[in-house]
């Protein structure tokens, strides 16, 4: 954790670093952490006015109470605006995915831009009107809400960035709702006032009794008043005059939307978490209600719902390829190489290796989970795999599945030989022992074709391998060694074969170049002789006595 803190109080120190050099000198990169951040610390401001002016304007005990408070923070929040216009000033755009850093380019296109426009607005000193009424109408600064378009900013951003935007989601929703409830509360005691409180039972009640004359008591009789009108629990007292119903009818339209976007939003979430869900988990659903539509056993039945519980219970992703399908494969590459070179650098034929076929290795990998009691492979079976265990044990196992002859653990891998085509393998392509997991166990395949792609670009470590499955196949007395002499002789020929080829490819391309060289000659050839034929034809109609000339021109062109 002291290292933690150390990065933190680092990040911090080069923030405010930034947030210096920024303002002296830079312009700022709108994908930095800086402006990220500067998104962050207007929102302050901007929900500042969005509460607090209204509520002044309606809770005049607010207002007076904490006259000095509020004059503080209006130009503390007006301060803010400013660096914020300075901000936008300075905050590059980007032109064909490259940052636009002239500052006369950024502040023309600032200054001609309508957001400009209100956020001067949202500056104009209103406040001067304090002279014309009273220090106590905060609603002068009504034009203050105008700086609002930099919120839509921070928020989206912030749910970009979050790694819990369902959380964010939700927390947006109420924090709205509950600005809209307050505004409410604040109008309805406006309206109160304006009727005359303790005139009816709708309005607050006759401020004359002590208990309603408190402040604190005032906002949450009437926060309480309006929540319970937004939230259509609808148990209020029955309006008496014209005013009140209209405020009602108002506030009851409202209501029907927040609670649709109440039960939409949450709806929503609800879908996401479940889509997140099968992206992760493969569907039980679907498989539960095939097996039951074909009559599966119970018990088979049964060790597929165990393997489902395994994956939710212990969040084993076994789809994690498919997730990351959308990313370019260098950020697929990273991600797999940070996920799994643990697992892989274990594996011994692979620790020596060098990265380039680690990296390209990782990406090929698929995750598999296996139950206890679970067949990987069985003896005689074709393999189409090999599999590298990241976690868990498994039994080379005889035929009566119960004897052990080895047990293999994490780092381990098997499944190899029946793909390699090792020369002298007896059994061909089919597997040569059985293996069953003992417990749980988390493996990753690497088919026969990704395999053989992979090693025909690292020799090394295909020796490597088929080493180590000769041994086990000598041990076994299913290597026929004269094959392996044979094949050596068979190696030899694919090798002339491989060059001929590769002596074809180059003829080929002689080839080819002569034919356009020809071709070219060809062309060259067919203009000089129109050429002659045209001169030929000059000639024709030349006078008589010169027609000697023209057989010496045919001598010409038969000699070329
Ligand atoms: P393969 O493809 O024949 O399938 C079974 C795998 O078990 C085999 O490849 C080996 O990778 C692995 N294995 C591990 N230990 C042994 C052993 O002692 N004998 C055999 N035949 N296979 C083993």
């Amino acid at each position: 954790t002291g290292e933690g803190e150390d990065k933190k109080e680092v990040g911090k120190k080069d923030i405010f670093l930034k947030f210096k050099k920024n303002l002296t000198e830079g312009i700022i990169d709108p994908s930095e952490e800086f402006y990220y951040v500067w998104l962050q610390v207007m929102t302050i401001p901007i929900f500042y006015n969005a509460v607090i002016i209204i509520c002044r304007t309606c809770f005049e005990q607010i207002q007076m109470n904490f006259l000095g408070v509020w004059l503080t923070l209006d130009y503390l929040a007006d301060l803010m605006f400013a660096a914020d216009m300075v901000i936008k000033f300075r905050t590059g755009y980007l032109e064909q995915g490259i940052l636009i850093q002239d500052k006369a380019q950024l502040k023309k296109r600032y200054l001609r831009s309508f957001i400009f426009k209100l956020d001067l607005c949202s500056l104009l000193p209103t406040d001067l009107l304090y002279l014309c009424f009273d220090i106590n109408t905060p609603l002068v600064r009504v034009n203050r809400f105008l700086h609002m378009t930099r919120l839509g900013e921070a928020l989206d951003r912030m749910e970009t960035r979050t790694s819990y935007p369902n959380t964010f989601r939700i927390s947006k929703l109420m924090l709205y709702i509950f600005v809209l409830i307050h505004w409410n509360a604040c109008l309805y005691f406006a309206l109160s006032k304006y009727i005359g409180l303790g005139a009816d039972r709708w309005v607050y009640p006759n401020a004359s009794r002590p208990v309603f004359n408190s402040m604190r008591r005032q906002y949450f009789y009437c926060f309480w008043f309006s929540a319970q009108i937004f939230t259509t629990v609808g148990d209020t007292p029955l309006p008496d005059r014209e005013e009140e119903y209209l405020f009602m009818i108002a506030d009851l339209l409202i209501a029907v939307l927040v609670f649709a976007s109440i039960v939409g939003n949450v709806g929503n979430v609800i879908t996401n978490l479940r889509d997140r869900d099968n992206v992760f988990f493969p569907n039980h659903e679907l498989v539960k209600v095939y097996l039951r539509s074909r009559h599966i056993s119970k018990d088979l039945r049964k060790r597929v719902s165990d393997w489902y519980q395994h994956l939710y219970i212990n969040k084993k992703i076994t789809r994690e390829n498919e997730i990351l399908k959308q990313l370019p494969v260098q950020l697929q590459t990273e991600i797999a190489v940070s996920v799994h070179l643990p697992t892989l650098s274990k594996v011994t034929i692979f620790q020596n290796c060098e990265k380039s076929l680690l990296e390209e290795l990782v990406l090929k990998l698929t995750p598999q989970v296996y139950s206890p009691g679970e067949y990987v492979c069985k003896k005689g079976d074709v393999g189409h795999e090999m599999y590298i265990i990241k976690e868990g044990k498994l039994a080379v196992v005889a035929d009566d599945g119960v004897t052990q002859y080895a047990v293999l653990s994490d780092g381990n891998f098997f499944g190899e030989i029946s793909i390699l085509n090792i020369k002298g393998n007896k059994s061909g392509n089919r597997r040569t022992a059985n293996i069953r997991s003992i417990g749980h166990s988390d493996l990753f395949s690497l088919s026969k074709e990704d395999l053989s792609v992979v090693l025909s670009e690292f020799p090394v470590a295909k020796q490597h391998l088929e080493e180590k499955g000769r041994q086990i196949l000598t041990k076994m007395g299913i290597l026929d060694e004269s094959a392996e002499g044979q094949q050596t002789e068979t190696e030899k020929v694919e090798i002339k074969l491989d060059r001929l080829e590769s002596n074809l490819d180059t003829l080929q391309t002689k080839l080819a170049r002569l034919m356009s060289e020809l071709e070219s000659s060809n062309r060259k050839m067919q203009g000089r002789v129109e050429l002659l034929e045209l001169e030929v034809d000059e000639m024709d109609q030349l006078p008589l006595v010169e027609l000697g000339g023209e057989g010496e021109g045919d001598g010409e062109l038969d000699g070329n």
